[in-house]
């Protein structure tokens, strides 16, 4: 339910009324068909099978590698941990170049493993990786790549792999974000050595917590299963380093449930997409990241807007505020940037120097709420407020004694 705003004083910030009675978020979990769910939870119940590769387990594998045309998926206990073991099943050491505009745990997963990140910046249409920045950073420490499929929207894929052809370095995609987008009419998936996607609640398709591998290698999926199941080859027969990386049987019940919807799920991420264009056009300084309308698949997953405060006069972090006082809980997926939080702040206090771009967007940047369960009424409620408050930057700016306290808060702290 929201309320519409015509005065400054309707706006929550300067004590009216919030838009939103509850608070909705960016990423709220697509849930699926409730009795199917429980059909597969009694299965569960009557087998007493619960996890170590179970029946469930094996279907979605089955099933993910076959909708994305590549040989094998291996399924994870989430996309961390995926990119973790994908990372030492292809052997990577020393350093690897990364963008720093990414969730924490792409850079995370290399230190885990005592292997540097080196970032890399980005490019300004897309935010992903920038593969005219990439080769000066490479030393003889260098082993590999890892493109980041930012928002679900392709890194570029060709000169990454040029490059890395090149300097004969491996190539690593992270796609957490990017489940069933195609690029240049391929199944993301497919690119590269492996791809790791993640299947975290808040993804559009998830399985509570997980995550999967996919590779057309099959020596490296074979190492990949064997390093997911602590190096277990059989009974007693450990033959290779390895953690537990592995799905559970709930899991695997819940993408199998929510795959039996997916053209739902990705038809309403799709008209959540379409509104957000179609109210968000002509205003100066705020651009929509689109979407390539040449992909036959997209997830649609992340609504991205961008704020020029030279043109805004509005900073993204004020509205920001006035939107989490709206009850719409929008995020800066991704501020800082990696470089600037530990340890790898501690460890490259210079890092921003190389990474200008990643400096500026991580300013600008704003992922709005989308999934199934926002209606067209909800996002127009949210244009609406965003317009309104782009029309009175100065006025709403000048009334609002509390920035300092938005400020200070936790979600405003640099
Ligand atoms: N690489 C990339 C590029 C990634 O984006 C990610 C994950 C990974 C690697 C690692 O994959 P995983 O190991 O996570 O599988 C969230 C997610 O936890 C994370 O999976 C995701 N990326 C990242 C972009 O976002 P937070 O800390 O921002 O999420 P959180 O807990 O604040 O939740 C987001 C919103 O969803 C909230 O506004 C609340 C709502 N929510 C959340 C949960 C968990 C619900 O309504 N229900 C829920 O159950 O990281």
């Amino acid at each position: 339910m929201s309320t519409r705003k015509s005065n400054l004083e309707d706006l929550a910030i300067l004590g009216g009324t919030p838009s939103f009675q509850n608070k909705v978020h960016v990423g709220t979990p697509n849930l699926g068909n409730k009795t199917r769910f429980l059909e597969r939870m009694e299965k569960l119940y009557q087998s007493r099978w619960l996890t170590n590769n179970g029946p469930f387990v094996q279907e979605l594998e089955s099933r993910i590698a076959e909708k994305l045309g590549v040989a094998h998926c291996i399924a994870m206990c989430n996309g961390t941990v995926a990119l973790e073991i994908a990372i030492r099943a292809c052997g990577l050491s020393g350093e690897v170049l990364v963008p720093s505009f990414t969730f924490i745990a792409t850079a995370h997963a290399l230190q885990w493993q005592q292997i540097t990140p080196v970032f890399v910046d980005i490019r300004e249409e897309d935010c992903t990786m920038d593969p005219e920045k990439l080769e000066r950073l490479i030393t003889p420490n260098t082993t590999g790549i890892i493109g980041v499929h930012l928002w679900g929207r392709p890194c570029q894929t060709e000169k990454i792999e040029a490059i890395a052809k090149k300097h004969r370095l491996k190539v690593i995609y992270d796609a957490a974000q990017a489940f069933l987008s195609s690029h240049q009419g391929r199944m993301i998936g497919s690119f590269g050595s492996a791809e790791v996607f993640s299947f975290h609640a808040t993804k559009f398709f998830n399985t509570f917590e997980g995550g999967a591998v996919l590779t057309n290698d099959d020596a490296l999926a074979s190492k990949i299963r064997l390093m997911k199941n602590f190096g277990f080859s059989g009974y007693d027969r450990v033959i290779y380093l390895g953690t537990n990386g592995k799905m559970n049987e709930a899991s695997a019940a819940m993408g199998l449930t929510l795959l039996e919807e997916i053209d739902s799920l990705l038809f309403a991420n799709r008209e959540n997409y379409e509104t957000y264009r179609k109210c968000l056009t002509s205003i100066p300084g705020l651009r929509l990241l689109s979407y390539s309308e040449q992909e036959p698949f997209c997830n649609y997953q992340y609504i991205t807007i961008l704020l020029d405060e030279a043109r805004t006069h509005f900073h993204r972090d004020h509205l920001l505020a006035v939107l989490h006082s709206e009850n719409i809980l929008a995020r800066r997926y991704f501020y800082p940037g990696c470089h600037r939080m530990e340890p790898y702040r501690s460890y490259f206090p210079n890092a921003h120097l190389l990474l200008p771009l990643t400096e500026q967007m991580a300013q600008q940047v704003l992922v709005l709420p989308t999934g199934s369960i926002m209606t067209t009424s909800d996002i127009e409620s949210i244009c609406h407020i965003i317009r309104f408050v782009l029309q009175h930057p100065e006025a709403i700016k000048s009334r609002v004694a509390e920035w300092t306290r938005w400020e200070q808060n936790a979600f405003l702290k640099t």
